[in-house]
């Protein structure tokens, strides 16, 4: 049915249920990194949502990212509203198909982010898993949809250590994790692997795998972009503060994947779907 057509394969399967994400490469070509990357200079210097002092994993909106050098930190939220391109990789097929592969046809997405991660011996890097106190504790089994999942992009080459790699403890999506414990498991914890990858690589996890950011000691920044999907019955991240302007740029997948549901809510939205929800899911 429809334009879903690029399905995992058996060891992506595999890798997926086993390990808890997957490497995707050259999901975006050359000139699209370069145009992404670069747009993320644009977009630091514009109004928009960066982290909170008041609350870990709070955002609150500023004129433009704190620090106004390319090479700085930027953790930029709400990406829509800058552009089309940004839109556009909502249901990028090549990336999308495998996301509805894993997480099936009722999901929408929950969040859009750009982050920056300069070359600094300041930060140290850390582990977390995606949802915050909410999802943390949260698994479900191995061959289960998962609740929420993630998709990375890299805009920058990592292909040494400490040089801000995505970090992952394989298979900890479907296992107790000691979050608990002090001092906290990081990224250079046994069992966590730094991911290499190319620029325009893109790795797919779990909400429940436990991951994060290691420290970048590279000199030069890290740049990434974040999309992050979640069955329907979910809050999204970004609830309620998507423009309308962003709605009206969207195409109907687009949309009904933004929460847009073709009429005014009503007791069991998102719980049931619509009933067109697969065709419109799989019909981009
Ligand atoms: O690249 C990073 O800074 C880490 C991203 C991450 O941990 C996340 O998206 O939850």
């Amino acid at each position: 049915m429809g334009s879903l057509v690029l399905k995992l394969n058996d060891e992506q399967r595999d890798r997926w249920a086993i390990d808890g994400y997957l490497h995707i490469e050259g999901a975006l070509d050359e000139n699209e990194v370069a145009f992404f990357a670069g747009d993320l200079d644009r977009i630091r210097l514009l109004p928009g949502y960066e982290p909170s002092g008041v609350q870990l994993g709070h955002y609150e909106r500023i004129d433009h990212a704190v620090d106004t050098d390319p090479e700085g930190f930027m953790d930029r939220r709400i990406l829509l509203e800058y552009g089309q391109h940004f839109i556009d990789l909502i249901d990028r097929p090549n990336v999308f198909d495998l996301i509805v592969d894993i997480m099936g046809p009722n999901l929408m997405l929950s969040m859009t982010q750009a982050i920056v991660r300069p070359s600094t011996d300041k930060f140290a890097g850390y582990t977390h898993t995606d949802g915050g106190e909410g999802l943390r504790e949260i698994r479900v089994t191995e061959t289960s949809r998962p609740l929420a999942m993630k998709a990375l992009y890299l805009l920058s080459d990592v292909t040494t250590r400490d040089t801000g790699a995505f970090t992952v403890f394989p298979g900890s999506h479907v296992r107790p994790f000691p979050w608990y414990r002090k001092p906290p498991l990081n990224p250079h914890a046994d069992g966590c692997v730094q991911l290499m990858g190319r620029a325009g690589d893109c790795f797919l996890f779990s909400h429940s795998l436990w991951h994060g950011p290691a420290a970048n000691h590279g000199g030069r920044a890290r740049k990434t972009l974040l999309y992050n999907y979640a069955q329907m019955f979910l809050r999204s991240y970004d609830h309620g503060v998507l423009p309308e302007s962003v709605f009206a740029q969207c195409g109907p997948r687009q949309r009904r994947l933004l929460g847009d549901l073709g009429h005014a809510f009503r007791p069991g939205d998102y719980f049931y779907v619509p009933t067109d929800q697969e065709a419109v899911i799989l019909g981009g």
